[in-house]
């Protein structure tokens, strides 16, 4: 399908408003594990009243609205209103902590902030002391003022505020290799491109699907699974608002019955494991997606021996807003990325720039129309990402084989992939260097016996004699507490020094490189 836009297009209409007159308006397009059905009616009038509570709070058109909300309506509500009233919703992770939550705040200079009051404990303080800093803080539910109530007086009728398919739209922060985020400013006819390429025509979510993911709606991943996709084709999605562990996915998909189940392959190891133990019934689903990190092949077979079930692995990114390269029901080809996803082109490049030929690795770029226009207020990080003609420069090495089938073979800089979730090592390298026992860290990625990438630190003491794992748990507790939970380094090794070039940088490959010590 080749898509067109009409020259003034609000893309929250043909997600929420055209089910209306599509005659879904009683069909439920949300369930939760708090036992709601929200039916497509009651999801476009409560986007309207949230649209029109924005407005009423005096926030203009594009200015930004920061979302640290969990899995629930209400993230629906706030992003679709805001987006029908001309305003950015910038949904965040929820995961982070009060100074990632502070930066976020400033670097976007957001008009409002809205959380779920479990993440009170880290917003507030960012809040106060974020400068610049919004005039508006609402929790989404609570005693006192917030955004249920606001949107309680809201009017419930609310007209989309006329738009282009390329107009800025909302925002999702993705992680840089200095460890800031940047806002990458993703346009309305985006989240059509994703729904449209990958949902529809690769992976064939249709109506009746119940779509369930285990990955949360900030990642742009849970965002297309369990938000645009099934919006798309009028489908259902199930929310879970807690933490997703193998018992509480199993208990989801048992109780709500998805048909596509959304994983990332941290999770489904631990799920493989949990096997051992439980039993749940899994015969609702027919498709399993994996994304995030590269899958590893033997999960993707003891998954299929254990319940049947393919998982189709994929790759996308916050820039490109979902995957570009994937595996198909039909079509899978272990232990590669799978072939192009219609509407995208690839590019794997030289150093120089120049296409290498099929079978030799290079630095992967891709062209299509969901990618992100610029990174928020970093011209330099836009030109090094958002090249010239379209292209988007993942950052990933990969090779295309002769049949087009796309091989993973790492990231062109020293990020790492924890549970699918980026992490930078310098963020973890600085809360090492918090501790005062500590004189110098360095943090790579390391592949445990599942093959799944985690956080090593190697660390030089100011006193050698004090090394030992009373101070290894005593660091271990320190990382736990300064960062997001899946930071924390599972490996802590001491030594007299770690490898540097000339200049004084850490040479983490060689690093990655060594064998690990015993201790
Ligand atoms: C890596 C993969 C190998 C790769 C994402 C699906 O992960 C997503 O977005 P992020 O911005 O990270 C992007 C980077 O993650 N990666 C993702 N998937 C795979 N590497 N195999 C994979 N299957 O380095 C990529 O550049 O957090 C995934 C949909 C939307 C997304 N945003």
């Amino acid at each position: 399908t080749v898509l067109r836009f009409a020259p003034v297009f609000n893309v929250a209409v043909p997600f929420i408003d055209r089910h209306l007159a599509e005659g879904r308006a009683d069909k439920v397009a949300i369930r939760t594990n708090h036992g709601e059905a929200v039916t497509y009616r009651e999801l476009a009038e409560q986007a309207n009243r949230a649209g029109n509570a924005l407005r009423a709070l005096g926030i203009g058109r594009g200015e930004r609205v920061l979302m640290m909300v969990k899995d629930c309506p209400e993230f629906f509500y706030l992003f679709w209103g805001a987006i029908k009233a001309g305003i950015v919703p910038v949904p965040v992770n929820t995961l982070l902590r009060a100074k990632d939550y502070r930066f976020m705040i400033e670097d976007s200079g957001c008009a409002a902030v809205v959380y779920s009051p479990e993440f009170a404990a880290e917003v507030e303080p960012a809040l106060a002391a974020a400068d610049p800093a919004p005039a508006v803080r609402l929790p989404v539910t609570g005693e006192g003022d917030s955004l249920r109530a606001r949107m309680a007086e809201a009017g419930a009728e609310l007209e989309a505020v006329p738009a282009s398919a390329t107009d800025d739209c909302f925002w999702l922060y993705s992680s840089g290799s200095t460890g800031n985020p940047k806002g990458a400013i993703h346009r309305h006819r985006d989240m059509v491109v994703t729904s449209q390429y990958y949902g529809v025509e690769t992976l064939g979510v249709r109506e009746e699907d119940v779509c369930f993911s285990a990955a949360k709606l900030f990642f742009a991943y849970g965002l297309g699974n369990a938000m645009t996709f099934p919006l798309w084709v009028g489908a259902t999605a199930v929310l879970y608002d807690g933490r997703p562990t193998p018992q509480s996915t199993f208990e989801m998909i048992q109780r709500f019955r998805p048909t596509i189940y959304y994983g990332v392959p941290t999770l489904y190891a631990a799920q493989l494991a949990a096997l051992d133990e439980l039993a749940p019934d899994l015969s609702s689903v027919r498709v399993c997606v994996s994304a995030g990190e590269a899958l590893p092949p033997e999960i993707f077979q003891r998954w299929k021996e254990r319940t049947g079930l393919t998982i189709l692995d994929g790759i996308g990114s916050t820039e490109a807003l979902h995957i570009f390269i994937s595996n198909r029901i039909d079509d899978v080809r272990l232990g590669t990325s799978g072939r192009l996803v219609p509407g995208y082109e690839a590019r794997i490049v030289d150093e120089a720039g120049n296409e290498v030929p099929p079978g030799e690795s290079g630095r992967l770029l891709i062209r299509g129309d969901s990618t992100a226009r610029a990174y928020w207020n970093n011209p330099e990080k836009t030109a090094q990402t958002m090249l010239e003609g379209g292209w988007l420069n993942t950052g990933d090495t990969y090779v295309r084989d002769e049949e087009g089938y796309f091989h993973y073979c790492g990231r062109s800089d020293d990020m790492m992939k924890v549970g699918g979730i980026w992490c930078s090592p310098f963020e973890i390298e600085a809360r090492l260097i918090e501790h005062p026992a500590v004189l110098e860290a360095a943090v790579v990625g390391r592949p445990d016996e599942q093959n799944l990438v985690k956080p090593e630190a190697w660390i030089v003491l100011k006193d050698p004699a004090q090394a030992g794992d009373a101070l290894r748990a005593e660091l271990l507790e320190h990382c736990k507490k300064g960062l997001a939970p899946y930071k924390y380094p599972r490996w802590i090794h001491f030594v007299d020094e770690l490898p540097k070039t000339a200049t004084g940088k850490i040479q983490r490959f060689k690093l990655r490189a060594r064998p690990q010590p015993q201790s």
